[in-house]
């Protein structure tokens, strides 16, 4: 059976990519909900909602387990679904602190995130955990999920944006840099041309693939190869659009199913 991985676009293909690197023999469904991008900015509760409609759609394709490749779904929905769900496996994102914490050497470390993750609970109770001696500054970055479903990886547009964002963490000797919205890997490389070279960037997606290698294992419910893994890939949007950013963001062209759930 194969892995459900969501997330509001094209974003969670960073999390994709790093689970089928890791687990190779893994099949994977992904669903882009690219009809409702983006989550940043939208209520809990509406968020919630569209959650459930993915796993409902996922589970009737068979999935095994579900990774919430989104940090906004997740700090929003992520308790909800294991709720509904108690049978199956769900591992979510979450902004990577305490890597963050132990790594900086200034004690300034900032966080790119959505408006929704950066106001959520979860994420206050992280602050809450990991602050002690550190000093954590969060910057929400509306519009830059925008450019990068438009697939504006290195453009002048999605550069001046990133500019002006890091600029006021940079101000204040921030050396480590969260990534804590599954878009951003995709910008890493033009990040690194930005920041100077003493800025680390951090982000989770390997921390997820080895979360649900493990809670597979422990399941037993890893795939044995007998089968040759496939991926297939879904969106709830337009999938002349998603199809076109596919090959950019996922390395080949691959057939878009259209979701109308
Ligand atoms: N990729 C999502 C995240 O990790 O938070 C956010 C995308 C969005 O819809 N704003």
């Amino acid at each position: 059976a194969p892995v459900g991985v969501f997330d509001s676009g094209v974003g969670g293909l960073s999390v994709l990519r790093e689970i089928h690197q890791r687990l190779p023999q893994e099949s994977l469904l992904y669903l882009a909900d690219s009809a409702h991008v983006p989550y940043g900015e939208k209520s809990a509760d509406y968020i919630r909602q569209r959650c459930q409609r993915i796993t409902e759609f996922l589970l009737k394709q068979g999935a095994k387990a579900l990774v919430v490749a989104c940090n906004t779904a997740t700090a929003a929905a992520v308790n909800d679904l294991r709720a509904h769900y108690p049978q199956l496996p769900v591992v979510g994102m979450e902004p990577a602190l305490k890597p963050a914490v132990a790594h900086t050497q200034t004690g300034v470390v900032g966080v790119l995130a959505t408006t929704g993750t950066l106001n959520s609970a979860r994420f206050a109770a992280l602050l809450e955990r990991y602050s002690g001696s550190t000093r954590i500054l969060t910057q929400p970055c509306p519009g830059l999920v925008e450019l990068i479903e438009e697939g504006q990886l290195d453009g002048p547009k999605t550069r001046q944006l990133l500019e002006r964002l890091t600029a006021p963490l940079l101000a204040i000797g921030c050396d480590t840099l969260i990534l804590g919205c599954t878009h951003y890997p995709f910008i890493k490389p033009l990040l690194q041309q930005i920041l100077p070279p003493s800025v680390s960037l951090i982000d989770t997606g390997a921390a997820v693939a080895s979360r649900l290698q493990q809670v597979l294992s422990e399941r037993e419910a890893l795939a044995d190869g007998s089968i040759p893994a496939s991926v297939r890939f879904w969106s709830t949007g337009d999938t002349a659009q998603t199809a076109h950013i596919l090959p950019k963001l996922w390395g080949e062209s691959c057939p878009i199913f259209a979701c109308y759930d």
